[in-house]
């Protein structure tokens, strides 16, 4: 189990925090997925990788980027 914060493009509303954390829970391995719209992030617990995240973020419309330094 890791945690991993995302920044999330493209959000505008509480319907999109809805949108990309539906997403992010349906991503294997994630056990918790917390989205906020500010600041536009998402913080995953899991054994998912960064990479799936990513992808299934972008799948809803959503470009994210590793927070990770
Ligand atoms: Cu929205």
């Amino acid at each position: 189990m890791h945690t991993l914060t995302l920044t999330i493009d493209g959000m505008s509303c509480a319907h999109c925090v809805r949108a990309a954390t539906d997403a992010l829970r349906a991503v294997p391995g994630v056990a918790e997925a917390r989205v906020s719209l500010h600041p536009p992030q998402a913080v995953v617990t899991g054994t998912a990788t960064e990479e799936a995240l990513i992808a299934a973020l972008a799948e809803e419309g959503y470009p994210a980027a590793s927070q990770t330094p």
